[in-house]
């Protein structure tokens, strides 16, 4: 395998890699994309990296490779999908043309997905939903790795917050990210590279703050924005896990009993139609949204996810380059 790898052929890799570990084609495919997608928008922390994770899962007997979602879309605004404990990616891809359906009719409509295994970045979700025209917002929570504001010991997830909005002649406006002050993923990366942790990431085991990327992964994690951050993690517990009857951060930790294996739990994603706004009120909400962009981008400042379409460019034109590790990594899972 050479040092550069097109974005198809490292689909077909990944692909092949979850196939041979037993999942259904179905889920085998649904869980390379996101992954792949990761890789290819240089988001380090959920590309290929996950993959390891995502085998022990199923080895674990954790996650259901084989496992059919079912989507009840009734006919009102919620759409339920049961992953009846598949990968959520597969989850999301069964539902997604009910719930494109349902905000078209509705204006607004939830899909409400329970039992699913979620390792991955949200952006994929929001982003196919704005693909679509609609405006989305996707969370869910995690398992117990974040101390609430105040407090010193795991209990929240590092539960990830995603928005999309669609935009005419350019890529959405998207952003995405974890609602503790770094991914999990962050933090092992930085164990794997031997890099100190920036101050105010994490706490260890006894609560007192650290650099140490290992002792903030037997410690806990913070959350971004102090006290404001840490509602919005509660808020995800409780609109995500609690409300739709799915498992909490604690609740995941203590199903899984440890934090090697991907986390299992519920997910809720909320669709807007701006089409429907903009009928009622005979404005463009569009064209709106751009002025306030580009008064954005007069300051100086970047959209998020610019970064992230410049690197999909880049990669989609030349590959994506692999370290030796990660080839050696792929190389591996690939014989296994
Ligand atoms: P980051 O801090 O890397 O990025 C967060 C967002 O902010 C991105 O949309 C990014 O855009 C944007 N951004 C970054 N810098 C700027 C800037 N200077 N100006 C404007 N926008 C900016 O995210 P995290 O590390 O917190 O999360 C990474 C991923 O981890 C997410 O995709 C999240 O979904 C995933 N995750 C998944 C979990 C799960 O349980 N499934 C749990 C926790 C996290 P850009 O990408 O262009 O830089
Ligand atoms: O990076 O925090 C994280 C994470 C947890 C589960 C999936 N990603």
């Amino acid at each position: 395998m050479t040092d550069t790898i097109s974005i198809p052929d490292l689909d077909a890799l990944v692909t092949g890699i979850f196939e041979t570990a037993g999942l259904s084609a179905h889920q085998a495919r649904t869980v390379a994309a996101v992954i792949v997608a990761g890789e290819r928008d240089a988001c380090k922390s959920h590309g290929i990296y996950r993959i390891e994770g995502c085998l022990r899962t199923v080895k674990a007997g954790k996650v259901d490779g084989r496992a059919v979602p079912q989507v009840d879309a009734g006919d009102g605004p919620v759409v339920h999908v049961d992953a009846a404990g598949a990968f959520a990616p597969a989850a999301f891809d069964l539902g997604l043309p009910a719930l494109e359906a349902r905000t078209r009719t509705h204006g607004v409509a939830v899909m409400a997905i329970n039992g699913c295994t979620h390792f991955s970045a949200l952006w994929p979700e929001v982003e196919a939903l704005a693909d679509r025209g609609l405006a989305a917002l996707a969370m869910c929570p995690s398992y117990a790795t974040v101390a609430p504001t105040g407090g010193n010991r795991a209990l929240l997830g590092t539960n990830p917050l995603a928005f999309a909005w669609p935009r005419r002649d350019e890529p959405p406006y998207v952003f995405d990210f974890a609602t503790s002050v770094a991914a999990r993923g962050e933090i092992e990366l930085h164990r794997q590279a031997g890099t100190p942790l920036p101050e105010g990431w994490a706490v260890d085991a006894e609560g007192r703050p650290t650099t140490d990327p290992a002792a903030a992964l037997d410690g806990a994690m913070l959350p971004f924005g102090g006290h404001k951050g840490s509602a919005i993690v509660t808020m995800i517990e409780l609109l995500a896990g609690v409300m739709i009857g799915d498992l909490t951060s604690p609740e995941a930790l203590d199903y899984l009993g440890t934090t090697a294996l991907s986390p299992h739990h519920g997910e809720i994603v909320i669709a807007f139609d701006p089409e429907h706004f903009a009928r009622k009120r005979g404005h463009d909400p569009l064209q709106r949204a751009e002025i306030l962009f580009e008064a954005i981008l007069d300051q100086g400042a970047r959209l998020p996810s610019q970064r992230r379409f410049a690197a999909r460019a880049r990669s989609l034109r030349e590959g994506v380059s692999l370290s030796a590790a990660e080839r050696a990594l792929l190389a591996r899972l690939a014989a296994q």
